[in-house]
């Protein structure tokens, strides 16, 4: 009982966060949906796709290749809710602050490398209105 009222609190927390400033990374796990990849490459989709990601989705993906190495993200599609539904990219030098923080529907994030062998993207939504989300295709390069 104590154990789940804790991860609650610890839950609540982590959206306080997220309200106070969602480009901010606190020292947070993986969370309630994302995975931790490995190279060569791989893919990358939303919840659900090709069908509607969640409401109220909080999800990292670390994605991470030989230390010599960078990680390349390449989007093949970007549908998210404008203003409201974010997608975050945060390069291996800086957890505290995403590279990239992207939304809406009318644009792809362009191809992103990493400065070095580790990339974390994060995916936020909000409580309502979802749209199809992302898919995007990592691969390891370099050196
Ligand atoms: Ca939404």
């Amino acid at each position: 009982m104590f154990g789940l009222l804790r991860i609650i609190i610890i839950h609540i927390n982590y959206k306080l966060r997220i309200v106070d400033n969602y480009t901010k990374m606190s020292l947070l796990p993986v969370t309630s949906c994302g995975q931790f990849l490995s190279g060569p490459s791989g893919t990358v989709n939303s919840s659900n796709y090709p069908a509607n990601y969640e409401n109220d989705a909080y999800c990292t993906w670390q994605i991470q290749v030989p230390v010599n190495k960078k990680v390349r993200l390449d989007f093949t599609e970007f549908k998210t809710e404008t203003g409201k539904d974010y997608l975050l990219i945060y390069d291996t030098s800086d957890y505290e602050t995403a590279t990239i923080v992207f939304d809406g529907t009318t644009y792809k994030p362009p191809p992103f490398t990493s400065s070095g062998n580790v990339v974390r993207v994060r995916f936020i939504s909000d409580g309502a209105t979802t749209f199809k989300g992302f898919s995007f295709n990592y691969k390891q390069v370099g050196k």
